[in-house]
């Protein structure tokens, strides 16, 4: 197969949406100007030095790095990650009979995938349990800041396999069968199903591969593990400080990792 990409300038949203439902991706070329990936770039590059100074920047993996929690760490990403296209293409992916809002932000990262980086294992990026519901439960999208090529770490995926019901078992070869690298230029979006099989490739290159990750999901599971939103609500609470076992029971600890803030 060959991926099949849309021109984000001439776009028809049901097709698009058709081809994200056949096979769990797309791609929307002209996504960014140039000058706005060339923007991005500066300001990644600008927070992910200070966090090496200060010693908190986040290691990935080997020669993989991340900078994380970007809308609270420069304007510019709001803009990014609330752009119409995005919500629409998400209002249509966790449609559902409410009247709720359908979908939250749940993380908008940098990676920064380096010359000597291996591939990630492969993956869906849903956390739950086989079997995998028929409901969308979370979509990615992958902004490119460089070119994808079939050497400097694109994004690999497995055309149709969000629609296995099953996550890839990463030591399965036959897993592995139909792989297809994903190559665009700098600008293009992928937006990928949350039960798409998937990683990010090796870098064989001598180039850094840099993408933007922001990926939503279906307001129901916030709802689930936070009906009372108690950690929010704690930041009014001047009385007393809840223990320690009940900050973590509520939530606390969660998300917090190296560079976070
Ligand atoms: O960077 C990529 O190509 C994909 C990253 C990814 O799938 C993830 O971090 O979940
Ligand atoms: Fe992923």
């Amino acid at each position: 197969m060959e991926v099949q990409k849309f021109n984000v300038v001439s776009l028809d949203v049901a097709e698009v949406l058709d081809s994200y439902r056949t096979f769990g991706f797309i791609v929307l070329e002209d996504f960014l100007t140039k000058e706005i990936v060339s923007t991005v770039n500066n300001v990644i590059a600008s927070l992910h030095s200070q966090e090496v100074e200060k010693n908190i920047a986040y290691k990935y993996a080997e020669n993989a790095d991340r900078v994380w929690n970007l809308v609270n760490k420069h304007l510019l990403f709001s803009d990014l990650i609330t752009n119409a296209m995005v919500s629409t293409l998400m209002e249509a992916i966790f449609d559902r009979d409410t009247s709720h809002q359908k979908f939250f932000l749940s993380s908008f990262q940098a990676s920064m995938v380096r010359p000597g980086a291996k591939a990630q294992a492969l993956h869906i990026d849903t956390p739950v349990p086989n079997p995998l519901p028929p409901w969308e439960i979370k979509a990615n999208t992958i902004w490119l800041l460089d070119d994808f090529t079939d050497k400097n770490g694109a994004t690999e995926v497995v055309p149709g396999s969000h629609r296995y019901g099953r996550r890839p078992v990463n030591a399965d070869l036959s897993d592995h069968l139909g792989l297809l690298k994903v190559e665009a230029p700098a600008g293009s979006l992928i937006v990928t199903s949350g039960y798409l099989w998937h990683r990010a490739g090796p870098n064989e290159s001598q180039v850094v591969r840099r993408a933007l990750l922001g990926s939503f999901a279906s307001s129901a599971f916030r709802e689930i593990s936070s009906e009372e939103d108690i950690i929010r609500k704690s930041f009014d609470n001047t009385n007393f400080k809840m223990s320690e076992a009940c900050w973590k029971l509520v939530g606390g600890l969660h998300g917090i990792k190296s560079g976070i803030k």
